[in-house]
């Protein structure tokens, strides 16, 4: 049916929810979304589309006799639909959205109620487009990758990192000694995992001071600078603010430690409240939870890619953004590798929009260009606050080994991430120092240019990993 015969369909509530070829809806008055929506029970594709613009903005089942002219300006608009490929285009006006910059208020809107709406039988939010007026009402990223480069000295290789494995179950003490390992086998960063919290076998204060002592150690023994990831995701505000400030009162230098917080589950107030309290440390949003909304099988939710905008939106340091089907964890280079370059570069391409994530104006080649050559040589600019919102570092972890650092990279086609390998370090036949020693090789052999298969013959760790991580295929 052409999109006039469907528009007369509708009955007069869902005709206030659309409006097809919307003249620009790229004006600044909206945040546009494309979802994939398969209708529920009789409805057609545009009837269905209304009622899921109607529950996302001012609406609900019926019309109501509230409404004013001015709340009716404030109606979400379906302005596009393709009835083959069961895609709609949303616009929001923004003005919808709690004016502090608040993440959760927008996700409460456009994938709140609608996803349990009885009136779609799939649902899902594949990409959003915020207008840059919008944009800087956001706070955005404060501490960075480069940030966290200057500190470790670190600038033309990814950030190597682990997690501690076991995921749970050893004492503070042990926790730290298996840090130290990584450490001064030559890797940067350390993180907790994501269930780390205050348990009795393990308790926090413990755990950050023997983490301190392990690092100082491990700085002095290496002469290099390292970082441990904290996790402070709590059960209540208090708690959470009283973990980030028994790691800053622990002793540590600025720069050497990081706020996780698991994003998804302790919730967008949570990961904001860090950001604005903490702008001179690095937030580390782990996304544990996501796959129930992100995953391709699951018909209702939202992706990859709309996940980590929104991350970058709030102003988290670093997401995970997931290893591309080289690891473990479900995700496909498409979804993947957009979302990675969607929260690094300052304008990003998506499968739908192009997002410009700087207020540089477009005509402005000379200083786009400078942007540009920065992203790849990370030095040329001390702060990159002039050019827009700050870049947002993907975390590339789940599953990787050493020798598979070299076929991320080049899937994800460039250096600039944090990887933290956990089995693929630990499950090293010698163990975790040399665990990291293999992961060090093989970034090694990367930037020489140099196989690593080759680069093994005169590098015994990275030698013993190939074997080992070669026969076990997970
Ligand atoms: C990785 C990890 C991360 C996952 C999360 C884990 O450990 O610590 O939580 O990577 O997935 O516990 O599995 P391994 P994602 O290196 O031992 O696999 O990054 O996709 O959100
Ligand atoms: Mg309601
Ligand atoms: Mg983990």
């Amino acid at each position: 049916m052409a999109s006039n015969n469907l528009i007369k369909t509708l009955n007069p509530k869902q005709l206030a929810y659309v409006k097809l070829n919307l003249p620009d809806p790229k004006n600044g008055e909206y945040l546009l979304a494309v979802f994939h929506l398969v209708p529920g029970g009789k409805l057609n594709m545009l009837q269905a589309a209304a009622e899921v613009a109607a529950e996302s903005s001012t609406g609900t089942n019926f019309q109501v006799k509230t409404e004013t002219p001015f709340s009716r300006e404030m109606n979400a608009l379906v302005y596009q639909i393709d009835v083959k490929r069961n895609l709609i285009w949303i616009a929001y006006p923004w003005r919808l959205f709690d004016r502090s910059g608040n993440v959760q208020n927008i996700l409460t809107y456009i994938v709140g109620n609608v996803l349990g709406m009885k009136e779609v039988s799939a649902l899902k939010l594949l990409d959003v487009w915020f207008p840059p007026a919008m944009l800087e009402q956001y706070d955005g990223p404060s501490y960075t990758l480069d940030d966290m480069r200057k500190y470790l000295g670190v600038y033309n290789r990814p950030i190597l990192g682990t997690i501690i494995k076991p995921k749970m179950g050893l004492t503070s003490a042990e926790y730290a000694e298996v840090c130290y390992d990584f450490w001064v086998g030559g890797g940067d960063f350390v993180k907790n995992d994501e269930p780390q919290a205050d348990q009795d076998f393990c308790p926090y204060d413990k755990m950050v001071k023997h983490v301190k002592k392990a690092m100082d150690m491990a700085v002095k023994k290496t002469g290099k600078k390292k970082v441990h990831s904290f996790n402070v995701s709590a059960a209540d505000f208090d708690i959470m603010i009283e973990r980030c400030e028994m790691i800053r009162n622990a002793g540590f230098e600025k720069g050497s430690y990081a706020f996780l917080i698991d994003g998804i589950l302790a919730g967008w107030t949570a990961v904001q409240t860090l950001r604005r309290r903490y702008p001179d440390v690095f937030i580390h949003f782990h996304r544990a939870g996501h796959g129930a909304y992100t995953r391709p099988e699951n018909p209702i939710g939202f992706s990859v890619l709309v996940l980590s905008k929104f991350a970058r939106l709030a102003g988290v340091s670093g997401i995970h953004t997931g290893t591309a089907g080289v690891g473990k964890m479900a995700g496909t280079p498409e979804d993947d590798i957009v979302a990675a370059h969607g929260i690094l570069q300052y304008k990003s391409k998506g499968p739908f929009f192009e997002q410009s994530w700087a207020t540089i104006p477009e005509d402005d080649k000379d200083a786009l260009d400078l942007v540009h050559r920065d992203i790849t040589h990370h030095v040329i600019l001390e702060n990159d606050d002039w050019r827009g919102m700050k870049k947002c570092c993907p975390i590339i972890s789940g599953g990787l080994n050493p020798t598979l650092l070299k076929p991320f990279i080049d899937v994800m086609g460039n250096i600039d991430f944090i990887t933290t390998m956990g089995a693929g370090c630990h499950a090293h036949p010698k163990g975790t120092k040399a665990g990291a020693m293999a992961l060090v090789q093989s970034c090694e052999a990367y930037s020489k240019k140099i196989s690593i298969t080759k680069y093994a013959k005169t590098h015994k760790e990275l030698a013993e990993a190939i074997r080992f991580f070669s026969k076990k295929k997970k």
